[in-house]
């Protein structure tokens, strides 16, 4: 992997880093520009909210039946304004649209279908938590025509790139293409997104755990003997929990820690979407030396079956991943 120190603006990152594959087109980069800017557009008005009248829900629901915030729609809208025209996305699927989003004509279609949480966790946007958006990329087969839903519902597997801006006490952005994870700090000052951690590596075994405890009784009973075995004082765990996905996932990737959303009796198959939440963080989890599963297997095995399909989510450093998911896997063959 190419070496760069801190300070390496996220063009020259791209730049030099896409000569590393023969294939790259200068689509990438137009598209990382394209979202780097919408990132700016979003962090400046999440900056603002409070003053901008954006605290606050719209009073609609959207498909999945949550309560719409105001800067969930301007987020969307600016994603999606973004990188429509810019000739490099075939499709979008966002979490706030019922169905995929294709390129208007007369524009023309690029080669990638861009998955998106536009606004992860805007439920704490209120409160001056961590918020995000999460996204993640498919190359879409050649064809003519403004592409099929079959370039969406695919294998994990077949991400090429993923990654997500968290708007927190500073805006970073955190990336890959599956050869490490890198995060960049916007700063604010020049506009422009900077190196601040190379090749993020999750150690093998942390001792953090990040859930919604309150649900606990709800969970697989072997889960819960897994969670009450850990609270040993002599084990030294902790717990850590915003209630934004991008949040809790951030702070476990730089510090360590393992991320549960495990079905509940209100979420049969879990809360956390397939595309466009638990796809693009299992990429980056593994790509930094973690795990995710789905309590049964690697969450990037499963090929989507809808849009915006839930999956149970465990994520963050593999041995901890692994120990979840056989005691998951005890209970399942326990004699009832
Ligand atoms: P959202 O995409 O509508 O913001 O919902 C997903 C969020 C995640 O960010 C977070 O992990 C989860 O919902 C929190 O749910 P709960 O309040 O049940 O703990
Ligand atoms: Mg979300």
């Amino acid at each position: 992997m190419r070496q760069f120190e801190e300070g390496t603006t996220l063009d020259r990152f791209l730049l030099e880093t896409t000569r590393d594959h023969p294939d790259a087109s200068g689509q990438f980069i137009t598209l990382f520009n394209q979202i780097t800017l919408a990132a700016k557009l979003v962090s400046a008005r999440v900056n603002r909210a409070g003053l901008a009248g954006m605290f606050g829900a719209t009073g609609a629901m959207n498909i999945q039946g949550e309560y719409v915030q105001k800067m969930d729609i301007y987020a969307n809208d600016t994603f999606k304004r973004a990188l429509e025209h810019a000739g490099v996305i075939a499709m979008i699927v966002s979490e706030e649209e019922d169905e995929i989003i294709h390129v208007p004509p007369p524009f023309v279609p690029g080669h990638y279908v861009f998955c998106m949480d536009p606004l992860d966790g805007s439920s704490n946007i209120d409160t001056n938590a961590s918020i995000g958006t999460i996204f993640c990329l498919f190359r879409r087969d050649a064809g003519p025509g403004y592409g099929e839903m079959t370039d969406v519902l695919r294998s994990g597997r077949e991400i090429i790139a993923a990654g997500y801006i968290v708007y927190g006490a500073g805006t970073v952005l955190v990336l890959s293409t599956g050869l490490g994870v890198h995060a960049f700090t916007l700063d604010p000052t020049v506009g422009e997104f900077f190196l601040s951690h190379h090749d993020i590596k999750l150690a093998p075994a942390a001792r953090t755990y990040s859930c919604n405890e309150a649900y606990a009784a709800q969970w697989d009973p072997a889960l819960q003997a897994w969670l009450g075995a850990l609270k040993e004082p002599s084990l030294g765990w902790s717990a850590r929990y915003i209630g934004s996905l991008v949040g809790d996932f951030h702070r476990n990737l730089v510090k360590g820690g393992v991320f549960l959303y495990p079905p509940t009796q209100k979420a049969r198959q879990g809360k956390l979407r397939l595309l466009y939440e638990a796809f693009p963080l299992a990429f980056l989890a593994e790509a930094a030396g973690g795990a995710a599963s789905d309590g049964r297997g690697p969450i990037l095995d499963r090929v989507a079956v809808s849009l915006h399909e839930r999956t149970p989510l465990y994520i963050g450093n593999r041995e901890n991943v692994e120990e979840l998911v056989a005691a998951l896997s005890r209970g399942r063959s326990a004699p009832s």
